[in-house]
């Protein structure tokens, strides 16, 4: 279950890891230009709401930074060409085999975020305990997270913290690392060591959390896309802006 990471990989691979394991992760998929880019919009979203920002936060993510990527940019199109980067890569067959062609990215639901390093995380700054996403306001619908790190995380700032295999509805956060050693193994447990460009898909029942280690000294930005099947129920969640993702296919 381990080996959740692949180079160049076709479809298939990637299909047939991510249906084993809940997880694959695919490295230099995006460009790393695209990726920057975001990452230069991303620092300005959190400068310029640096105090006004407050008040725009999601009720469970007010002691952690993250904002919907609707904010990426002002002018639509900056948030459309990052979906549209990330869409027609490997990423749209791995997730349409799992939610159908027609999948839709929820894009209010989609998290800008930034994770603080230890050297500056403010007191209120909360990491993401043991959680599957699967409980976190989707419904009983399938989901998955394509979690895209905009700059290195996982040696010198938090990455992620992944238990491969798993398969555990959630309600939110609470499951502990003892807990998951006892029913997954004392090496169930692996950090998401990534750079600018590689990508991790999550299935919406894989046990994940903020990566917690006291040498994270640097903050991480990165953006989680939550993707759903066009027949969940989800869609009726009020105030989300869902794009089909079929259309950034070129
Ligand atoms: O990026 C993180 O540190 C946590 C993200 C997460 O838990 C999620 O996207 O569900």
């Amino acid at each position: 279950m381990s080996d959740f990471w692949l180079d160049r990989p076709g479809p298939e691979d990637g299909i047939r890891v991510f249906g084993r394991a809940g997880i694959v992760g695919l490295r230099k998929i995006i460009d790393e230009s695209a990726v920057d880019q975001t990452l230069t919009a991303a620092r300005r979203v959190f400068e310029r709401s640096r105090d006004a920002f407050r008040d725009r936060l999601y009720l469970y993510n007010e002691s952690r930074r993250a904002t919907s990527v609707a904010e990426l940019d002002d002018a639509d199109q900056g948030r459309l060409s990052f979906l549209r980067v990330v869409f027609s890569t490997i990423i749209f067959d791995i997730l349409s085999h799992f939610l159908g062609n027609n999948f839709l990215c929820a894009v209010e639901h989609s998290r800008l975020r930034l994770q603080y390093g230890n050297r500056q995380r403010p007191d209120q700054h909360l990491p993401h305990g043991w959680h599957s996403d699967s409980g976190v306001g989707y419904g009983p619908g399938l989901m998955a997270t394509v979690w895209v790190p905009l700059n290195a995380c996982g040696i010198t700032s938090p990455g992620l913290e992944v238990v491969p295999g798993s398969n555990a509805p959630s309600d939110g956060e609470g499951t502990t690392t003892e807990v998951i050693q006892n029913t997954y193994g004392k090496n169930g447990i692996h950090a998401v060591i990534a750079d600018p460009g590689d990508v991790v898909i999550l299935s919406s029942r894989l046990l994940h959390r903020t990566q917690q280690n006291e040498d994270l000294l640097d903050d991480r930005y990165s953006i989680d896309l939550r993707v759903v099947d066009p027949e969940g129920e989800y869609q009726s969640m009020a105030g989300t802006t869902f794009v089909l993702a079929k259309h950034f296919r070129s």
